[in-house]
């Protein structure tokens, strides 16, 4: 089961059994002074270098989030989406919980985006889902309802078989769902990644649709986020995960070679091709 999204040239295919997709998370304010000090100023230089940066870094696709109290995101979502659209050729995942916003940035965005995200709510699915028909986009399904977040795998994997059954009343095919499981910090609760990796197993198990993770949020408040994250991906990748929100300046290597560990790199080609790009510095 694929999911297809396109930027103006380029098109990228979400595939469980293909090589993982990598979105690139760091356009996003929560947590980084400078970049919301700079939407707000509607300075938009400092996007262009994360966007750059985690091109080179390996990114497939780019989120976009411009999540600051108090900006105007109506306004700003759609200018910076048009930026990046003008700037760069790469598929977009358009992040942001205001539909008003939402529907501002997909008026300009152009290829096939990945809406973040609809969610089991009411008022969620029944605002997000018809942008996502009308602008015949794909979209990611967060796993939590007005109950939030359960803690169990069977509780989120029913509220993924009702994003998908909504979806289909209005006629969005299900390749085109992609099912975030959710992951908490294991910081807070030792537990939360394993029921996320449970979870992963299950919908996959059920439903055979694409499923992503915000792979960096396992590590909040730890020592050493990068092994965490790390560790994390990998186990995700082989419970049945396709692709990530996470920083490929720092995991595409890993990334790559978790395809290739999977069978999914024929004579380890993309690897190889990786570190003639990107050559490891010598090592003294
Ligand atoms: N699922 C979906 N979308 C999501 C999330 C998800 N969007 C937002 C978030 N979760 C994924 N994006 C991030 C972005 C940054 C960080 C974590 C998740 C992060 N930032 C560092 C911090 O806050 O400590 C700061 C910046 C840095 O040092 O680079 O960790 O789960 N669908």
């Amino acid at each position: 089961m694929q999911t297809i999204l396109r930027s103006k040239t380029k098109t990228v295919k979400i595939d469980p059994n293909g090589p993982f997709t990598i979105i690139g998370e760091k356009i996003n304010p929560t947590g980084r002074k400078k970049l919301a000090a700079a939407l707000q100023e509607g300075n938009f230089d400092y996007v262009r270098e994360l966007a750059s940066k985690q091109i080179a870094g390996g990114a497939d696709v780019l989120d976009v989030n411009v999540g600051v109290p108090g900006l105007d995101d109506v306004a700003v979502l759609p200018q910076v989406v048009q930026m990046l659209a003008e700037e760069f050729d790469i598929p977009l995942c358009i992040d942001t919980p205001n539909p008003k916003a939402l529907e501002a940035a997909l008026k300009v965005a152009p290829g096939r985006v990945l809406v973040n995200s609809v969610n089991g709510e009411e008022s969620s699915l029944s605002s997000v889902l018809p942008l996502v028909k009308e602008f015949n986009t794909a979209v990611i399904g967060l796993v939590m309802d007005e109950n939030g977040i359960p803690n169990d795998p069977e509780t989120r994997c029913a509220i993924a078989e009702k994003i998908i059954e909504r979806a289909a009343r209005l006629g969005i095919p299900i390749e085109d769902i992609v099912i975030d499981v959710l992951v908490l910090t294991v910081g807070a609760d030792s537990n939360a990644a394993a029921v996320t990796l449970k979870t992963v197993e299950l919908v996959r198990k059920n439903f055979g649709v694409n499923i992503n993770l915000g792979a960096s949020n396992v590590s909040f408040g730890l020592p050493d986020r990068d092994t965490l994250n790390m560790a994390f991906l990998g186990l995700a990748i082989h419970a049945g995960a396709s692709c990530a929100i996470t920083d490929p300046t720092k995991y595409t290597a890993f990334l790559k070679g978790c395809d290739l560990l999977m069978g999914r790199d024929a004579y380890a080609a993309k690897y190889i091709k990786y570190f003639r790009t990107h050559p490891v510095e010598e090592k003294k």
